[in-house]
């Protein structure tokens, strides 16, 4: 009897058309023998993978992506759904007859010539009974092998599904690198997503944004869940006490920074659980509990060094799992180590750009793309949390919301109740990076950090935020932060990185209820002297500047907010609504 998964992988083999079909079992061995093939195949005229220096980088390789494919590409991912309204204003959304046609267009006979690798993986640590099996086939080894890092590949996941037809079914080839023929289409009331034209990061490695979070989110809402882009970290007092919190920042806002932090304050430690996505859900004791559905990092590597995150760098230099692979950094000739504008303070003389052509440092360009990454197991990150396998997660205790902004938002704030931190995160704010393709540094609305990973309409998701707060009786504390506020002269005002510790020691504090509060505005702020700014010379004017509500900028951002909610008609709720007419009239617009 053929099982649904022999059906699929049979339905893609007549549809793909390829020469070679390799089912991927997970282990070392093959991982090995993969990155051989690699080594050895080309995509539009470049290797697929280059051996870095064993002893700086061990188990690492070098990647490079066409230079038109270097980020996430929004405009070009859609969410399928029978009415457009279900997708809602924030997704870009096609009739899901009309999207598979035009998919199946693209996909007909593309992996002629080409291997076929059908990787089954589970999300999440495969006894959990929140771990979800998932099937994604690819014509691309370097998809197959970051899959590898990035979830749990294997035949646990072929048990797992055993005869069942429940599993996520992802379709992607990387056709010919083409923007033209490119497409990211999510059908999640099928639980499929189709992914043509691209080998970059969420757009490609389908358990990541495509179902981890657009899919899950709309799996959550139907189950009574949350899929979040989230950091899940624990915070260990000087007594030993652990406190989880869970952290919500846009791409390349720092989610990766905070989860390997380590604290400038003494006698603290943090554990890493997750840098990017969280399964939240309500347990039986009516609590917050989250597990992270990924095995590894996607990381951004500008600005990673042993100065501002310490951790990542002895994750990358950790040879415990197999590979490592770094994305459209530079190159140092010197060594064959890849580089990164942050990772040392001096620019090597040799050194090959992103773009494998020799570097000139008069350019004004950087040498890595702003969007280079890397690749790495979470296993290596020798802050791993002991619970990061817990079958049932951590149990959360704060979360954490912050965008990228230069004015405005203030360095920390707390959110009076669940209800008012939804609102709070639903107005969410941040400069737009290199993570996705598209003009920087435009202030655009992105509630939660989900704008982007939203599988379905935004208003039915503030609706579903404020229903699990009534399913919870211990509601986790909410904060808001912003490391990115600038000075007259362009310069960050906060030193950021480890001595973002101080902020999460307040909202410990907070947590713990050994330090009140000021009421204002927009929440409740710190009291005189009670961020620990111990070793640290930082002007109060300074202190007090980061922590200013600007009443005129504050009507620009209401005006940017209504905006936002117009656009959702009568699906925002009633309750956030109502917060915003009251934020109105305390700032007399
Ligand atoms: P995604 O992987 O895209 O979701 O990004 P992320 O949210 O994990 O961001 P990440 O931690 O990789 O940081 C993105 C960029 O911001 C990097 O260049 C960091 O060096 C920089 N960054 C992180 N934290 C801070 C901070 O506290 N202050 C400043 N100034 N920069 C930071
Ligand atoms: C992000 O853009 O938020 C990332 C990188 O974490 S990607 O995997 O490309 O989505
Ligand atoms: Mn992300």
């Amino acid at each position: 009897m053929l099982t649904s998964l022999d059906l699929f992988v049979r339905e893609m083999r007549e549809l793909l058309i390829p020469d070679n079909i390799y089912i991927m079992d997970g282990s070392r061995d093959e991982a090995e023998k993969l990155v051989g093939v690699a080594q050895k195949s080309e995509v539009g005229g470049r290797v697929s993978l280059e051996k870095l220096n064993d002893e700086e980088y061990p188990n690492s390789y070098y990647h490079r992506s066409a230079p038109n494919d270097v980020a996430r590409a929004e405009h070009l991912t859609y969410v399928c759904t029978d009415s457009k309204e279900q997708a809602g204003p924030n997704n870009n959304w096609m009739d899901p007859q009309e999207a598979k046609k035009r998919m199946v267009g693209f996909f007909k006979g593309t992996m002629k010539g080409r291997t076929m690798y059908v990787i089954p993986f589970v999300m999440g640590t495969p006894k959990s009974k929140y771990a979800k099996n998932c099937v994604q086939v690819t014509d691309s080894v370097y998809v197959a092998l970051s899959m590898r890092i990035m979830s749990r590949v294997g035949k646990q996941a072929i048990e797992r599904i055993g005869n069942s037809s429940d599993f996520f079914r992802g379709v992607h080839s990387i056709g010919d690198v083409n923007p033209d023929k490119r497409f990211i289409m999510h059908f999640p009331q099928e639980n499929l997503v189709m992914s043509f034209g691209s080998g970059y990061g969420g757009n490609a490695l389908l358990g990541k944004k495509c179902y981890s979070l657009r899919i899950a989110s709309y799996l959550g809402y139907k189950e009574g869940w949350l899929a979040e882009h989230m950091i899940i970290m624990g915070v260990q007092s000087p007594e030993g006490k652990v406190t989880y919190f869970l952290g919500a920042f846009p791409s390349a806002c720092g989610k990766t920074n905070l989860t390997l932090l380590e604290p400038v304050l003494k006698g603290y430690k943090i554990w890493t659980l997750g840098d990017d996505i969280a399964w939240i859900n309500v347990g039986e004791d009516k609590q917050l509990y989250a597990i992270n559905p990924e095995s590894g990092f996607f990381g951004v590597a500008p600005g990673t060094g042993f100065n501002t995150n310490p951790v990542m760098m002895k994750t990358l230099k950790n040879d415990k799992f197999y590979p490592t692979l770094f994305t459209n950094t530079a190159i140092n000739n010197f060594n064959n180590t890849p580089w990164w504008e942050g990772v040392s303070d001096d620019i090597p003389t040799d050194l090959r750009d992103w773009q494998g052509q020799k570097y000139d440092r008069n350019s004004g360009k950087p040498a890595a793309h702003p969007n280079s990454r890397f690749t790495v197991s979470i296993y290596n990150c020798p802050t791993l949390s002991p619970e990061y396998d817990n079958l049932k997660g951590v149990p959360i205790s704060g979360i954490i919301f912050g965008g990228r902004r230069r004015d405005t938002i203030p360095l920390v704030y707390e959110a009076e109740d669940w209800n008012s931190g939804v609102f709070t995160a639903s107005i969410l704010g941040s400069e737009t990076t290199a993570a996705a393709s598209g003009q920087l540094g435009n202030v655009r609305r992105d509630p939660m950090a989900m704008l982007p990973f939203c599988g379905y309409n935004m208003g039915d998701y503030f609706h579903h935020w404020l229903d699990v707060g009534k399913r919870i009786e211990k509601h986790p504390k909410i904060f808001m932060v912003n490391w990115f506020r600038k000075d007259e002269n362009g310069k960050f005002m906060w030193p950021g990185f480890k001595d973002n510790f101080r902020i999460i020691k307040w909202m410990l504090d907070r947590i713990e209820g050994k330090t009140g509060f000021k009421k204002r505005e927009i929440g409740l702020f710190p009291e005189e002297n009670s961020i620990d700014l111990s070793g640290f010379d930082i002007k109060k004017e300074a202190m007090e500047k980061l922590l200013k509500i600007d009443r005129e900028d504050w009507k620009r951002e209401i005006s940017m907010i209504e905006e936002f909610y117009a656009r959702f008609g009568n699906k925002i709720p009633v309750d956030l609504r109502n917060h915003l007419s009251n934020l109105r009239k305390k700032f007399g617009v």
